[in-house]
């Protein structure tokens, strides 16, 4: 699997699938998951309700993944995946780890190719970002998967150079 790095709006790549950075509602919120229903449209809003209604009447849990139809995006599915809100005082990366590896399950069983992934947590839901980058970088490369580009999508400079850090510290033995 080929791991790539850019700076930019997750909603205009060109690829199978972008991930969302939702929350358990699955109704909306700001930062990524804002943009995402902005530019998508009410398409993947409607079918999320229908998410809620059938299969996960509580929400989606925290470290879970569930795939829409992408709406008017160039992408053909988004991946819900909820991130876990960061806490100094608790261990929460093994559900930051679970939203990477249960995406590329969700990828896997779509048959998408080429996935792109937010910095996911690291808004809103407060992770520092070297680690929320080591975090991804670290699992994405250890998932076996049939997904043959993971495209790391990041708004800005800085979290661009966090996750450009994290895929050296990968190559070091
Ligand atoms: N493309 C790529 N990255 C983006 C974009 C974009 N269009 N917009 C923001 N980012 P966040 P979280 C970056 O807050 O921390 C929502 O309200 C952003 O700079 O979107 O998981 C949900 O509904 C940051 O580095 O997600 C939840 O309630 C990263 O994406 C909550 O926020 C993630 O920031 C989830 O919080």
């Amino acid at each position: 699997m080929r791991i790539t790095l850019v700076t930019g709006d997750i909603t205009t790549q060109n690829v199978d699938a972008v991930v969302n950075a939702a929350n358990s509602s699955l109704l909306g919120g700001g930062g990524v998951d804002g943009a995402i229903h902005r530019r998508g449209g009410p398409a993947i809003l409607a079918e999320c309700r229908e998410l809620r209604a059938s299969r996960y009447i509580h929400g989606l849990p925290t470290g879970m993944a569930v795939a829409t139809t992408a709406g008017e995006l160039p992408a053909r599915w988004v991946i819900h995946t909820v991130g876990p809100v960061f806490s100094a005082g608790e261990d929460r990366s093994e559900l930051l780890a679970s939203c990477y590896r249960e995406s590329l399950r969700v990828a896997d069983e779509l048959g998408a190719a080429g996935v792109a992934f937010p910095a996911v947590s690291a808004g809103v839901y407060g992770w520092p970002m070297d680690d929320a980058a080591r975090i991804a970088v670290g699992t994405v490369s250890v998932t076996a998967t049939r997904v043959s580009e993971v495209r790391f999508v990041l708004f800005t400079a800085d979290a661009h150079a966090a996750f450009d850090r994290a895929l050296s510290l990968l190559d070091r033995p």
